[in-house]
C-alpha cells in the first residue's frame, strides 16, 4: 500500500514518521510531481496537479474538519473524501466558544479596562436567561459546544439542516425554522461547514434578527460572514460585539478593519487546531478499516458539500 502526503504549510517530517509507525506495512512518502500512483492521500490544501496525477486514489484524508477548499478542486472520481471527525478538536472548540461567550456575558473586557486604570469597579450582573446562545451547526463540533454552553446554564439553541435531538438543547432545523432560531438567540455561534447554502449566512438581514445586544462568534469559515454587514451593525449599535477566528482572507490583511475595531476580538484561526498524533491515529485506523471493508466515520457527501 502506498500513501502520499501532500499538505501545504505543514511540517511533513513528523507526519511521515507518525504515519509510517502507525502503518508499518505501507510506503508513506511526501508527494513530489511525477511520484508513483498512491492508494491513499493525506492532504491539506493540495494543488490540483496532485489530484490530477493521482487518478486512482481510493481515499483522500483531509487533516482538518472542513473540506470546503478541497471540494473546490476536481477530485478523482471514485475516491472517498474523508475529514477528521473530532480528533481532539471538539474540546478545543468548546473551550474557545465558552471562553468568548463568558467573556462577553461577564463583561471581562470592561473589567480589564477598569483594572488597567487602577479602578476597583462593579457592574450589575447580567441574567443568564437574557443571553440565549444559538449554535448554527449541530455536528461533531457544534454539539460539543452546545453541551458545554449548557453546562454553564446558558439557554442553548441549535440549528441544523436536518432535525437533531440533543438533550438540553432547543433544536431547530432547516430554512423554515431559521427565523425563529435567530429571533430567540442573542449570542450566535457559527459552526457550519462552508457550502453554497451557508456562504454569507451571517449577513445584515439575518444578523439583525438576533435579540437586541447580539454578539457573533465565528469559528467556522470567514466566508460565512459578510464583513461589511457586521461592521455596519456594530457601528449602529444593533450588535454588541464579535469574536472572530476565521476570515475570508487568511492571514487577515493588515489593513482590514477587523484588526482595529473596538468591539471585535480577532484570533488567528486557532480555535481548534489539528492534533497530529490523534489525527494520525484516526486516519491510520480508517485506512485499515477500509482495507477490511468496514464502514468509517467522516466520509464527506460530495453532493451535500460536507
Ligand atoms: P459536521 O459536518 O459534523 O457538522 C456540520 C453541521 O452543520 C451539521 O449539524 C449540519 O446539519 C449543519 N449544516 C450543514 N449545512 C447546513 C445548512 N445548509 N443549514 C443548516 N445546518 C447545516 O462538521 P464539524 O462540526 O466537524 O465542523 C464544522 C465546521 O467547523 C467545519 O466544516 C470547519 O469549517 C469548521 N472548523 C473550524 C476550525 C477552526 O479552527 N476555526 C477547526 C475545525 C473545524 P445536519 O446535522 O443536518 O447534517
Ligand atoms: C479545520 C480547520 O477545518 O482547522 O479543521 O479549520
Amino acid at each position: 500500500m502506498r500513501i502520499s502526503f501532500c499538505c501545504a504549510n505543514v511540517e511533513a517530517a513528523p507526519w511521515l514518521q507518525g504515519l509510517r509507525a502507525a502503518l508499518p506495512q505501507a510506503t508513506v512518502e511526501e508527494w513530489q510531481p511525477g511520484a508513483p500512483q498512491a492508494d491513499h492521500a493525506v492532504v491539506w490544501a493540495p494543488p490540483q496537479r496532485f489530484l490530477d496525477e493521482q487518478p486512482r486514489l481510493k481515499g483522500i484524508f483531509a487533516i482538518g474538519a472542513g473540506v470546503d477548499a478541497l471540494l473546490k478542486l476536481a477530485v478523482p472520481a471514485g475516491a472517498l473524501v474523508v475529514r477528521i471527525d473530532d480528533g481532539g478538536m471538539a474540546v478545543q472548540m468548546a473551550e474557545y466558544v465558552c471562553h468568548a461567550a463568558i467573556r462577553h456575558f461577564r463583561e471581562l473586557d470592561a473589567y480589564d479596562a477598569d483594572v488597567r486604570q487602577g479602578l476597583w469597579s462593579f457592574r450589575r450582573p447580567h441574567e443568564r436567561s437574557d443571553f440565549p446562545v444559538g449554535v448554527m451547526g449541530l455536528g461533531v463540533l457544534g454539539q460539543r459546544v452546545a453541551r458545554a454552553l449548557a453546562h454553564f446554564e446558558f439557554p442553548v439553541l441549535g440549528w441544523s439542516r436536518t432535525p437533531r435531538d440533543v438533550p438540553g438543547i432547543r433544536c431547530y432545523a432547516g430554512r423554515e425554522q431559521f427565523g425563529d432560531f435567530l429571533e430567540r438567540s442573542r449570542i450566535l455561534v457559527c459552526l457550519l461547514p462552508l457550502t453554497p447554502e451557508t456562504e454569507g449566512i451571517m449577513n445584515a438581514d439575518h444578523l439583525s434578527r438576533l435579540l437586541p445586544g447580539g454578539y457573533v462568534i465565528n469559528v467556522a469559515r470567514g466566508a460565512h460572514l459578510v464583513d461589511e454587514d457586521l461592521i455596519a451593525l456594530l457601528d449602529s449599535g444593533r450588535l454588541a460585539g464579535a469574536t472572530l477566528d476565521v476570515f475570508r482572507t487568511e492571514p487577515l490583511p493588515p489593513q482590514h478593519p477587523f484588526w482595529r475595531h473596538p468591539r471585535i476580538t480577532v484570533t488567528p484561526h486557532t480555535s481548534a487546531r489539528t492534533l497530529r498524533d490523534e489525527s494520525i491515529a484516526q486516519i491510520a485506523g480508517k485506512i485499515l478499516a477500509l482495507g477490511r471493508g468496514e464502514p468509517i466515520a467522516g466520509v464527506v457527501d460530495l453532493e451535500r458539500g460536507y
